[in-house]
């Protein structure tokens, strides 16, 4: 097997032969040996509106996971082909709301509610979910944007349908002055409204689906750095649960834990709760600030670690060839409808 550095080499030797024909977004959480070759590095909000943009380069080698590749593509010119490095590099998150469950589940839920529902949608979903949402009227969000176009929902309807991850619905209703007991919970396995109260309180309902990666900050972690050293900040994303986020200092999108510990006071010490690869750059990035990850045994995204090194080169040295792999590639009519949903909050943005 090739060495890391005549990795490094083959993929330099690609992206100076083929130039502009060539764009390589890739997502913060991604691999330090992935990452140092990305023309644009952000988080899924910032790749979604430089996608919006980058409507020049042939090849979008696209360093992150499946439903920022579909994304990639839906916003992407014609004439454009995305690729993804490694095709085994999906979300679960994603995987937990499929559409014929979501059909399912809006159908009871109108039985329920009539036309008083808006869906909106978290980016991390297929983008046959994003079609759903926009072909109902409905937006996708990010992390960063989520406070905005979560209101923007309001305004349209009286009740939300939140898909697919129940915390970021739940931590972003809570910052709108929601309350716990007017947020429903929709299990698509027992096809069952989790609720007690009168349903016509119901403000939000929350899809059950989570991130794994971000299941791993837990309350006990946050009690037991308090007690070692009550000086530690505490800065977790919002995928995490209600109540580690009301127990952090802090709680925001990938873009605003970087911009905090870029603007962090010197010798400050900061505990992170987010993917490992971005706590560990953050490290690197930063010697003068003290920082560890909120839960001590590190969390990595195993999907975003799949786009690896040899990959990478793998694929570029296919295109370069002409060989297109694993290009990613949304359907007609599902990309039209995910487009109004992608659309609606870039506008909002
Ligand atoms: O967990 C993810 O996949 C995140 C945080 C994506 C993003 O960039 O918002
Ligand atoms: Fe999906 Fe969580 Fe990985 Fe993000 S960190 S890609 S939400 S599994």
């Amino acid at each position: 097997t090739a060495s890391y550095e005549e990795l490094k080499k083959r993929v330099l030797a690609v992206k100076e032969k083929m130039g502009d024909r060539l764009f390589i977004p890739g997502h913060h959480y991604q691999r330090d040996e992935v990452i140092q070759f990305a023309d644009a590095a952000g988080d899924s909000l910032q790749l979604a509106q430089i996608a919006s943009k980058q409507h020049q380069a042939e090849y979008i080698v696209f360093c992150g996971v499946h439903f920022m590749a579909e994304t990639a593509d839906i916003l992407a010119a014609d004439h454009q082909k995305v690729v993804l490095p490694d095709m085994r590099a999906g979300c679960s998150m994603a995987d937990m709301a499929d559409i014929n469950q979501t059909e399912r589940g809006w159908e009871q839920l109108q039985q329920l509610f009539g036309d008083t529902i808006l869906p909106v949608t978290y980016v991390n979903s297929t983008a046959a979910i994003k079609s759903f949402v926009g072909k109902n009227g409905g937006a996708t969000v990010t992390s960063s944007n989520a406070l905005e176009v979560v209101k923007w929902a309001f305004s349209q309807k009286d009740r939300l349908f939140f898909l697919p991850d129940q915390h970021l619905g739940r931590n972003t209703a809570h910052d709108l002055g929601i309350s716990l007991s007017d947020m429903a919970v929709w299990d698509p396995i027992q096809e069952k409204l989790e609720f007690e109260g009168e349903l016509d309180n119901v403000k939000v309902i929350l899809w059950k689906g989570h991130c794994s990666v971000h299941m791993n900050f837990r309350v006990d972690h946050i009690h037991r750095l308090r007690k070692e050293d009550p000086s530690v900040r505490i800065i977790v994303h919002p995928e995490c649960t209600r109540e580690v986020v009301a127990l952090s200092d802090d709680a925001g999108s990938t873009k605003y834990i970087i911009d905090a510990i870029s603007s962090a006071a010197k010798g400050s010490k900061w505990a992170i709760g987010t993917e490992m690869n971005l706590v560990n750059r953050l490290k690197q990035n930063f010697p003068e600030i003290k920082i560890q990850s909120l839960n001590p045994t590190m969390c990595p995204c195993l999907t975003m670690n799949r786009i690896d090194l040899p990959h990478l080169a793998w694929i570029l040295e296919s295109l370069e060839k002409g060989d297109v792999h694993n290009q990613i590639k949304v359907d007609k009519d599902t990309a039209y409808y995910a487009k109004e949903a992608l659309d609606k909050m870039l506008q909002l943005t």
